[in-house]
């Protein structure tokens, strides 16, 4: 379905799925679980947003830019992947980091993503955020500010949804793990994926579709705001749908978004998020982080345990990344 667009690439191509054996057995050992993703880039620490922006750099370059804007919290791991983008395609970069969340650690603002935005050249700029309207008045101004300046600005949104191309990424996804469950011999009888800005799991949904298999992929919702993150979902994937050439239109039923799991709000993790943390880490040396993949490993154990998947089903946890935000943490997990 990709094969006409652009893609400037930045990951290192298929990455290798792993069977979690001892977190399977631990849950009952009724499902096999698998994870797959997490070290899908030599830069800074990858992630997800690496294969949004494999198809968003293209547009960037031609539009003649020399100055990557975006914005996210204090600990985005978007923003830190744009700073490495920036570094890696020779622009600068701009980044808004909103305090979006009350934090413990007096550290925060010096360590995991944003102390490795900084090291990678991003100027980075904290602000105070009340609402989405301020958001999109200070992203406005970042813009301006470079233009003043003399630079030639380019825009990407949080998380790098709703650009117009950003849902390829992870359609390929889906053609990337159909090729491998050819190798693997089985097909995955559900996905899991955090979801928070949306385009992750929305684009994953229509690259399961063309072989009907949407409604198997779960998002959990890890915005705490879930019906906005629903609509976003929905209206991405439809989106995406057009662009491929899908054939068909996603609808609200094939949205599968989890609200249990994102409490007490987003970036702070519940006692449930933490224990998630320490189990998989524990049990197959695997770190999740506290605002997004916690929360989805959080879910998808809670979901094991609960007999959500029937016996007998293979799971893939799609992990994506963001385990340097956990540095911003260390008060929560100063006993382990
Ligand atoms: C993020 C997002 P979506 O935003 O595409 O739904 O992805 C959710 C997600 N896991 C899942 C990790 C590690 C993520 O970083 N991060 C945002 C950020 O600013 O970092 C966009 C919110």
């Amino acid at each position: 379905m990709l094969e006409k667009f652009e893609r400037y690439p930045l990951t290192f191509g298929p990455t290798p799925i792993e069977k979690l054996e001892r977190l399977g057995k631990h849950l009952g050992g009724k499902v096999e679980i698998y994870a797959g993703e997490d070290c899908n880039s030599g830069l800074a620490f990858g992630g997800n947003k690496l294969r949004k922006l494999e198809y968003i750099v293209p547009d960037a370059i031609a539009s003649d830019a020399d100055t990557l804007v975006t914005i996210g919290g204090v600990q985005s791991s978007h923003t830190r992947m744009v700073a490495a983008v920036a570094a890696k395609t020779g622009m600068k970069c701009l980044l808004v980091q909103e305090i979006w969340v009350p934090h413990e650690d007096a550290v925060y603002d010096r360590v995991g993503n944003i102390l490795l935005s900084r090291i990678m050249g991003a100027e980075v700029r904290p602000v105070d955020a009340a609402s989405t309207l301020a958001s999109v008045t200070v992203g406005k101004k970042a813009l301006y500010e470079v233009k003043a300046r003399g630079g030639r600005p380019y825009a990407i949104s949080a998380g790098a949804s709703v650009h117009p191309n950003d849902g390829l990424g992870y359609v390929g996804f889906a053609e990337e793990v159909r090729a491998q469950e050819k190798q693997l011999g089985f097909a995955f009888d559900y996905i899991v994926v955090c979801t928070v800005t949306g385009s992750t799991y929305a684009n994953m949904l229509v690259g399961f579709a063309e072989d009907n298999r949407q409604r198997t992929v779960i998002g959990i919702d890890a915005s705490a705001m879930p019906e906005m993150t629903r609509a976003q979902v929905l209206s991405i994937a439809q989106h995406t749908a057009t662009l491929v050439e899908l054939g068909t239109e996603p609808v609200e039923d094939d949205v599968v978004l989890l609200e249990d799991y994102a409490h007490p709000r987003y970036g702070i993790p519940s006692q449930e998020t933490k224990e998630a943390i320490r189990l998989c880490a524990r049990l197959e040396g695997m770190i999740t982080d506290p605002i997004y993949e916690g929360k989805s490993m959080q879910g998808m154990i809670d979901l094991v345990q609960k007999g959500f998947f029937p016996e007998g089903s293979r799971i893939l946890y799609a992990h994506l990344g963001g385990a340097p935000a956990i540095n911003g943490y260390g008060y929560t997990f100063r006993d382990g």
